[in-house]
């Protein structure tokens, strides 16, 4: 089998969660009759320390519920030039809510509010009003960095102080807790509502989490309807997104150790362009222009080899992501198959131009 570093989302349900998938107490969600969904989604805001939640099928969703929440058409939601909203979920502020994403480059994904304060937009004659500030905690295609706590706080209050809800697309948010080493509530504080991904480094197979006041919840309730995201009998789910809730976010570190490994390798070899020491969670994002490959072309010539990446958000940069089903083994195999396609593509990838 390949080891597997195209995303965490690849991890599979733990037999403990298996056994209470089997197990799940259920009813009819629509209803609010689902007793797992309900407890489900009590323990998230409780372990975020918001007032509600609500369970939806994938972080897309619970962004775009958000996103709809907290704006109006013809507003514009200002984020990072690499983020999830922007890059990944096919145009969903504009054709759901109606809004203009205004993006903002940082090297390091991580905005500031100095950065951020030249892209806002008050009501004007001329101007579309900011309705939202979105950020990604952990920013994923920038190489899974975190957001330090006085930064988000700035943010936010400034934002506040301007009538502006923030939005925090936390799909990692466990991680970057995990990185502070601070509760996950803290990183949640700032922000208005919290989506955040059970699905992914937590290990469950499906579902997230979107968290924030009870009557914008109540609200997003309604929108997930709309978006055919309310299910019946989810309690099957809800149970394996309990135990990914309440067992796994202590075992990240090991994750984040590996991809610090993996990075350390890949910086040894000659062609890969990439800082180790600025690894902060469990994704390893490098530049492969001086190959002479591609991503694309640098992914299926690893293939080969027994390991799976995937593409980030330029064509010279490749994507590996460590999670709870490869180990340190794994992934110094997988260093060890990039060496070897180096090897081999030798002076001929080298001699490729790359095209972009
Ligand atoms: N990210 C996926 C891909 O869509 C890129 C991945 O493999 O990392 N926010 C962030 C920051 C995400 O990384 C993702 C998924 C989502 C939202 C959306 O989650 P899903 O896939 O459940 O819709």
């Amino acid at each position: 089998m390949s080891i597997d570093l195209r995303s965490d989302t690849v991890t599979r349900p733990t037999p403990a969660m298996r056994r209470a998938m089997a197990e799940a107490e259920v009813g009819d969600d629509i209803y609010g009759e689902d007793p797992t969904v309900n407890r489900l989604e009590e323990r998230a805001a409780e372990i975020l320390g918001k007032e509600a939640g609500l369970f939806v099928p994938t972080g897309t969703m619970g962004n775009v519920i958000a996103i709809k929440i907290h704006t109006e058409h013809g507003q514009e939601v200002v984020c990072e030039s690499r983020a999830h909203i922007l890059d990944w979920e096919l145009s969903m502020t504009a054709w759901f809510a109606g809004c203009l994403v205004r993006p903002v480059y940082v090297e390091d994904g991580i905005l500031t509010w100095t950065k951020l304060r030249d892209a806002l937009r008050f009501p004007s004659p001329h101007c579309a009003p900011t309705g939202l500030i979105e950020i990604e905690n952990t920013h994923n295609m920038a190489g899974g960095t975190v957001y330090p706590m006085d930064v988000l706080q700035e943010i936010c209050e400034n934002a506040h102080g301007h009538g502006i809800p923030v939005h925090m697309d936390g799909a990692r948010i466990f991680n970057a807790a995990c990185h502070l080493n601070r509760p996950v509530r803290e990183l949640a504080a700032p922000a208005d509502t919290v989506m955040f991904c059970l699905s992914k480094g937590l290990g469950a197979p499906v579902g997230s989490m979107l968290v924030g006041p009870a009557k914008a919840i109540e609200r997003g309730r309604l929108y997930r309807k709309r978006l055919g995201g309310a299910m019946r009998q989810v309690g099957v789910l809800a149970a394996a997104g309990l135990i990914a809730l309440e067992e796994m976010p202590h075992r990240l570190g090991e994750d984040h150790a590996n991809a610090r490994f993996l990075a350390g390798e890949l910086a040894k070899l000659s062609g890969l362009k990439l800082h180790p020491e600025r690894v902060q969670t469990n994704i390893v994002v490098f530049d492969v222009s001086a190959t002479g490959l591609n991503s694309t072309e640098f992914i299926a010539r690893l293939k080969p080899h027994g390991v799976l990446m995937s593409e980030a958000s330029t064509p010279r940069e490749v994507r590996a992501v460590t999670h709870f089903d490869v180990s340190r083994g794994d992934c110094a195999q997988a260093a060890e198959a990039v060496a070897e396609l180096l090897a081999n593509a030798g002076g001929s990838a080298c001699a490729t131009q790359l095209r972009s």
